[in-house]
């Protein structure tokens, strides 16, 4: 005994000390916990555009597996409103949100991002759902002509924001360009009440909210750039007046109005992501409600029920799930309606199927007071 060194003694006080709290608390040795991986099932996932979201089991079939994605960064000049007004945006695969990633809680996700010759600038990606390295960050700074494989463990169930975060005040500049999206930790049970019972849904929207800042010439007009490098000072100048210019929902000003409008029929059940990676939101659905809300985002927790506005911190995302009951014309919205309707962060939902005189009848049309 007397010939245990310093390091032995503690190692050995440690673990009997340590074993009785795990046992109370159920915490294991992550070492306990680690699946061969060489051995785990490999699917690879079809990205799609938002609001789309890939397909996928609402319930985790058999073992945690790696999801394989593949993200492209696409530096593009986008029209972001009605008046045909130009960003030099950047992107994951070419859309703002970029693609929604979703796996099960346990998964690995293997993420190949790509970045092509074409483009300009060093990027990288920082996911929410992942441990370490800031996030991925760390591991991920690709240049031009490069590309870099991360596969990390999604430990916790919930919603979150993914970005570009290269450094410097490239982070937010790549982040207000259009470099979010959102990945989706389902529980391997699905998703489910306070009482454990599964909420099931048709069908996921996507939605990924950003504000833009689009410097203005001295006439008050945006002005037009010829390239993203051109765009970057002045854009950053307007950043930190901290006055968005446009915040929007899918990539553009009332992106999901007229013929992009989202599109639902009465009794079915839709799972909406609400990601801000920069700034809070305060998604609303005028003419329904949230029958179930994670409004932190986190799957673990007890959704909240029938709620008509909820907040979502900037660099996070929220989802709800709502059984659309009525037939006609919704406004899906951030409920700070000056973003909303100057701002552009509004879109429509035009649902069909058979009214309800019962949920609610026109008793009188608008006409003179009798
Ligand atoms: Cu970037």
């Amino acid at each position: 005994m007397q010939n245990l060194t310093r390091r032995q003694v503690l190692k050995s006080s440690g673990a009997v000390v340590a074993a009785p709290i795990m046992a109370q608390t159920g915490i294991q040795l992550a070492d306990a916990a680690t699946p061969d991986i060489s051995k785990l099932k490999r699917v690879k996932q079809t990205m799609v555009v938002p609001p789309a979201a890939p397909k996928h089991d609402r319930v985790a079939k058999g073992d945690p597996v790696i999801v394989e994605v593949r993200l492209v960064v696409e530096e593009k000049e986008i029209t972001i409103d009605g008046d045909g007004t130009k960003m030099h945006a950047m992107t994951f695969n070419g859309s703002v949100p970029g693609p929604m990633i979703i796996c099960h809680q346990d998964d690995y996700v293997e993420l190949t991002l790509v970045n092509p010759e074409s483009n300009t600038l060093e990027h990288n990606i920082d996911l929410h759902a992942s441990t370490g390295s800031l996030g991925g960050g760390g591991l991920t700074h690709v240049l031009p002509g490069e590309e870099a494989v991360l596969r990390f463990k999604a430990t916790k169930a919930g919603v979150f924001c993914y970005h570009c975060a290269p450094g410097g005040a490239m982070i937010p500049l790549h982040v207000v360009s259009g470099m979010a999206g959102t990945i989706m930790v389902l529980p391997r049970k699905g998703l489910s009440d306070k009482n454990g019972k599964q909420i099931k849904y048709d069908k996921v929207w996507h939605i990924g909210e950003f504000d833009y800042y689009i410097p203005k010439d001295k006439d008050g007009k945006f002005k037009n750039f010829e390239s993203l490098a051109d765009s970057m000072s002045e854009t950053l100048e307007v950043m930190r007046g901290f006055v968005p210019s446009h915040v929007v929902i899918g990539g553009a000003a009332f992106a999901y109005t007229g013929d992009n409008a989202l599109k639902a029929k009465v009794g079915e059940t839709v799972l909406i992501v609400h990601m801000q990676p920069n700034n809070p939101s305060q998604p609303h659905l005028i003419g329904g409600h949230g029958d179930y809300v994670w409004a932190d985002g986190s799957f673990q927790d007890d959704p909240k029920t029938g709620l008509e506005t909820y907040w979502v911190a900037g660099g996070s995302a929220g989802a709800m799930v709502y059984t659309f009951m009525q037939p006609g014309l919704y406004v899906y919205l951030n409920h700070n309606l000056i973003k909303a309707i100057l701002g552009g962060a509004a879109a429509h939902v035009k649902v069909e199927g058979t009214w309800d005189d019962n949920l609610m009848k026109q008793v009188k049309k608008p006409g003179p007071i009798s």
